[in-house]
C-alpha cells in the first residue's frame, strides 16, 4: 500500500453532527497523517444521498488534502457499511474490500473492520447478514430520506438495547473466529476495531506468534496505529 514514511490506521471515531468536538479531532489527525479509516467513521449512514453536515465537512477536507497528495482508505464498519462509491468519490476515498491484507513496509497485515468475528452475538451475526445483502441494501435505498431515518432510529434502538441486554463476553471477538481468519490469510498480524477494546494481543497459534492489534473508539481522545518501517504501535491521542 505505501512504501515510504508512516501509515495510521484509526476506527470507531463515530463521527456524528451531535459531536463537533470529536469531528474537530478526527480532521486535526487526518491533516497531519496518512490514514487507512477501519470502519464506523461516521455513527450511522442511510445513504450517499442523505449525507449530514460532518461528512460534508469531511468530504470537503478530504479532497484537499487529496489534492496536496495524501491516500485515504475506508473499509466499512457495522454503522456505515452503506457508505458507497458516491461519496467515496466526492471525499476522494478508495473503498476497500471486509477483508485486506496489504504489505505494510514488508510486513504483511490483515485489516479488518472486526464486527465478522464477534460470532458469539448471534442474533448481530443474523442483522449483518440481512443488511450486508444488495437486495436488501437496494430496497432500503429506494425508500425516502425521511423513511430511511426512521427505520435507521428504530434499528439504532433496538440494537442499543441488544447491548443493554447481552452478555458482555459476547461482544467481544471470538477466539475462533480470529484463528479462522488467520489461518484464511498469510498475514501474522491482524489490525481491526469495532469491540472498543483497545489492546495489543499476543496469541500462539500452532506454536507459531501471532499479533491482534485493536484500536479504540474516539472521544475526547482517539486511538491510531501508526507504522513504519521499524514497528507498528498503538497509541491514544487527545
Ligand atoms: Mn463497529
Amino acid at each position: 500500500m505505501l512504501q515510504n514514511g508512516k501509515t495510521f490506521f484509526i476506527s470507531d471515531t463515530h463521527l456524528d453532527d451531535k459531536r463537533p468536538e470529536v469531528t474537530s479531532l478526527f480532521l486535526n489527525t487526518l491533516e497531519t497523517r496518512v490514514q487507512g479509516v477501519l470502519g464506523d467513521i461516521f455513527e450511522y449512514w442511510i445513504g450517499d444521498d442523505a449525507i449530514g453536515e460532518t461528512a460534508s465537512e469531511v468530504a470537503r477536507i478530504c479532497t484537499r488534502l487529496s489534492d496536496q497528495g495524501m491516500r485515504i482508505y475506508f473499509q466499512h464498519g457495522n454503522r456505515d457499511f452503506l457508505l458507497g462509491e458516491t461519496y467515496a468519490k466526492h471525499a476522494n476515498w478508495e473503498l476497500l474490500p471486509d477483508s485486506l491484507e496489504i504489505d505494510l513496509y514488508g510486513r504483511q497485515v490483515l485489516l479488518m473492520h472486526g464486527d465478522s468475528m464477534c460470532t458469539d452475538d448471534i442474533a448481530y451475526q443474523a442483522f449483518r447478514s440481512q443488511v450486508r445483502n444488495p437486495v436488501w441494501q437496494k430496497t432500503f435505498l429506494s425508500h425516502t430520506i425521511a423513511e430511511r431515518i426512521n427505520m435507521a432510529q428504530q434499528a439504532r434502538s433496538e440494537s442499543m438495547q441488544h447491548t443493554a441486554n447481552a452478555d458482555n463476553s459476547i461482544m467481544d471477538v471470538n477466539n475462533n473466529a480470529v484463528i479462522n481468519a488467520f489461518r484464511e490469510h498469510q498475514s501474522k498480524t491482524l489490525i481491526h476495531g469495532h469491540t472498543h477494546r483497545p489492546a495489543v494481543h499476543d496469541l500462539a497459534i500452532s506454536g507459531k506468534p501471532y499479533k491482534r492489534m485493536v484500536l479504540g473508539d474516539w472521544h475526547q481522545s482517539g486511538w491510531l496505529i501508526e507504522a513504519d518501517k521499524n514497528s507498528i504501535e498503538l497509541i491514544k491521542i487527545s
